[in-house]
């Protein structure tokens, strides 16, 4: 078990503490889970973290506020443990975002299979043309008798192909570029939606390209307001950028308890690796880099938590910084396990591999430093 000296952090009430040691059990008892063939993994942990109650912390239903610090626990714990299960876990949150913070009592029905695990989520924004520039979405929705046609595709869809369930984002064309866009619910059973592709990545999961083709979406598929599909997704996108610096925080902590084994452990010349200044240094930077990420994350989390409207800036400096050290961090772990650091099935070598997207997907860290830089230059 690492350092968890960090719940004492004012961020966290007593609750958290609670939880976060509980579900440090529950992991003990239930991961890693096999990740032979990733769909099965992921409906398993889906259900698994479902029939937990673990699930029911990713959404919020009407009466309640979406917690970010339980979010960011939650994920931070389970990444800890196994990869494939903060993946499995983050889904359901980011796929049912929208319809936990906009959704109404109808879509919310949705959010009670996601949170029970007895659905999957997805979250479909990316297109084949449009990844860090949201605005210009191609992907339309029409007014139709009844409700709205959607053309387009989607791609880099994670849980696409096993997914239930997609919150979906559409030009509705009220104005050109960010102010035209919508967002709507819908479920994979939907005439009209194809898979046409599964994608296959350096850390496994289930990813695909989506097509839909004339297909059409009831009336009450539209979450939230006509045109304002970009700030809604924004919105989201603010809360679970913590969450992903929360995950590579976890990555950076197995990460840091493995070199730690490895250095008390491994001999060089007669004393243990550890026992080496500039080795000493090494894991001394890892630490910091550790704490400085926590500090950052768990301040964005907070921030939302006790009211603020928008965690912009502080979400994109945590998920920045967080998954940029945890790739430092991991690496220099790889290096200090040497040989055995780049061995096929190692936990340091799934981290290495784990870590990298996380660069990426949510807002590559490009973006994180634009909207940063915004927001000191306004
Ligand atoms: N919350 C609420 N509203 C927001 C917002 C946020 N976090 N960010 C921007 N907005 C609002 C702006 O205030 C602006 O509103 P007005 O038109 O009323 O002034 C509007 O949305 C447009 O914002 P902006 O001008 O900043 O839009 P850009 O097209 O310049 O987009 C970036 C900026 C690059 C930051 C955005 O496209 C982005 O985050 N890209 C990455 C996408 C991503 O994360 N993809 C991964 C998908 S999941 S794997």
């Amino acid at each position: 078990m690492p350092d968890q000296s960090f719940l004492d952090w004012p961020f966290f009430e007593p609750r958290h503490r609670e939880l976060a040691l509980a579900l440090n059990g529950w992991c003990g008892a239930h991961l890693p889970v096999d990740h032979g063939d990733v769909d099965t993994a992921c409906r398993g942990l889906v259900a698994m973290l479902g029939a937990g109650g673990w699930l029911k912390h990713s959404g919020a239903a009407a009466d309640e506020r979406l917690d970010v610090r339980t979010l960011c626990l939650i994920r931070e714990t389970l990444a800890r443990h196994d990869g494939l299960a903060d993946f499995a876990f983050a889904m359901q949150g980011l796929g049912m975002g929208a319809v936990s913070l906009f959704g109404t009592p109808g879509q919310q029905a949705w959010l009670e299979r996601t949170r029970a695990g007895t659905a999957i989520a997805a979250f479909a924004l990316t297109e084949p043309g449009s990844g860090s520039d949201v605005a210009a979405t191609a992907t339309s929705a029409k007014r139709v008798a009844g409700g709205w046609q959607i053309d387009g595709e989607k791609t880099w869809i994670s849980n696409g192909g096993i997914a239930d369930v997609y919150v979906l984002f559409a030009r509705t064309g009220e104005a050109p570029g960010a102010r035209g866009l919508s967002a709507f619910l819908m479920p994979a059973a939907t005439p009209g939606l194809e898979i046409v592709e599964r994608l296959e990545v350096v850390a496994p999961h289930p990813l695909a390209t989506l097509r839909m083709n004339g297909m059409v979406l009831p009336e009450d598929a539209l979450i939230g307001t006509p045109g304002e599909g970009f700030k809604l997704a924004m919105s989201v996108l603010d809360v679970f950028r913590s969450t992903v610096g929360a995950a590579a925080l976890g990555l950076a902590r197995r990460a840091l308890d493995e070199a730690l084994a490895r250095v008390k452990s491994r001999r060089i010349q007669g004393q243990a690796l550890a026992e080496l200044q500039m080795v000493q240094g090494h894991l001394a930077d890892m630490a910091l880099k550790i704490d400085a990420a926590a500090l950052l994350v768990y301040r964005a989390a907070w921030t939302k938590d006790t009211g603020a409207a928008r965690i912009t800036r502080e979400a994109a400096m945590a998920k920045l910084y967080a998954t940029e050290a945890a790739q430092e961090v991991i690496d220099m772990s790889v290096q200090l396990h040497g040989g055995d650091g780049v061995r096929h099935g190692s936990t340091v070598e799934a981290l290495y591999r784990e870590i990298r997207a996380l660069r990426i997907y949510e807002g590559a860290s490009d973006v994180q430093r634009v909207v940063i830089a915004r927001s000191v230059l306004a």
